[in-house]
C-alpha cells in the first residue's frame, strides 16, 4: 500500500469510528494536489460501503472561515448520502468528535456541470436554493490542520442538514445569516460574505469540478460555503440557521 493510500484508510477510519487522530503533512508533506488525491481515495473506501456521492462543498469562501482556521485558500470536498442529517430532527453525536455548525447556502443543481461557468451562466444550472447548516467535523485532534491536511480529510465534511428549498435566486445577493443555540444569537453576518455572491460559489465549483476531471450530474447539492465563523455545540443544544427570506434550518444535538 501507497503511503498516501495509508493516510487515506486512516481518515477514513477515523471518520467511521468518530476517533480523532494526528496531522500527517508535518511528518511527511505532500502537495495539495496529492491531498485531493488522498481524499479522493478516502471517498471511494466510503463508496466501497455503499455510500453513494450527492454533491460537493466548497470551503474557505468567506474571510470569517480563514481567520477563524488560519487557512487563505478555497478549498472542496465530497458529500455522501449518509452525511444528510433531517431538518428538525435529531443529530446523533455519537458519529461526530467534536462537530461545529455553521450556517450556509445549499444549491441543487438542474444540469450536469461539464465544465466551467461564468456567473452568467450559473443561474441556468439552479434547480433552487435552501438555507442550510453544514456540521464540520475535523478528524485531527483539537481541529487543527494545515491546509494540506484538512484537504486531505475532504475539508472536515460530516454533516449537513437542509432546509426548505425555493426558488428565490434573485434575492441572494446579501441576506442577513443568523446561527443560534439554543436561541441565543452566536453568529451573524451576510451571505455577501461568500466571495461576494453566493452564486460566485457555483462558479468556483464549477473551476475546481473541471480542474479535478469531474462531472457534477444534475440534482446535486452545493455547499457554497460558510458566511460565518462555526460553533461548537454539545449535546441537549437546539441550532439553527437562518439565511434571511431563504429561512431557516435546525437540528437538536441528541
Ligand atoms: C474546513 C471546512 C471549511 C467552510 O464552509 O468554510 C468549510 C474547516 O473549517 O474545518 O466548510
Ligand atoms: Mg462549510
Amino acid at each position: 500500500m501507497s503511503h498516501h493510500a495509508a493516510i487515506a484508510g486512516a481518515l477514513d477510519a477515523a471518520a467511521r469510528d468518530a476517533a480523532a487522530i494526528g496531522q500527517f503533512s508535518a511528518a511527511s508533506p505532500f502537495t495539495i494536489d496529492e491531498a485531493y488525491g488522498i481524499q479522493a481515495m478516502s471517498i471511494e473506501h466510503r463508496c466501497q460501503r455503499g455510500e453513494r456521492r450527492v454533491g460537493i462543498k466548497l470551503g474557505f469562501t468567506s474571510r470569517a472561515k480563514m481567520v477563524q482556521m488560519g487557512v487563505d485558500s478555497l478549498i472542496w470536498g465530497w458529500l455522501t448520502d449518509a452525511m444528510i442529517e433531517e431538518d428538525g430532527g435529531r443529530v446523533d453525536l455519537e458519529r461526530y468528535i467534536h462537530p461545529r455548525a455553521e450556517p450556509e447556502v445549499c444549491f441543487l443543481t438542474r444540469r450536469d456541470i461539464t465544465g466551467p461557468l461564468t456567473l452568467l451562466e450559473s443561474v441556468d444550472y439552479l434547480e433552487a436554493v435552501a438555507p442550510a447548516i453544514e456540521i464540520i467535523d475535523s478528524r485531527y485532534r483539537d481541529f487543527r490542520f494545515t491546509l494540506e491536511d484538512v484537504v486531505a480529510d475532504n475539508c472536515s465534511s460530516a454533516g449537513l442538514v437542509v432546509g426548505p428549498w425555493s426558488r428565490n435566486v434573485d434575492v441572494l445577493a446579501n441576506l442577513g445569516v443568523v446561527l443560534r443555540i439554543d436561541g441565543r444569537t452566536r453568529q451573524t453576518g451576510s451571505t455577501a460574505a461568500i466571495l461576494g455572491h453566493p452564486l460566485r460559489s457555483l462558479v468556483q465549483a464549477s473551476h475546481v469540478l473541471t480542474r479535478a476531471g469531474a462531472v457534477l450530474p444534475a440534482g446535486s447539492l452545493i455547499m457554497a460555503g460558510a458566511a460565518t465563523a462555526a460553533e461548537a455545540f454539545v449535546r441537549g443544544n437546539h441550532v439553527s440557521a437562518t439565511i434571511g427570506a431563504l429561512g431557516r434550518a435546525s437540528f437538536l444535538a441528541a
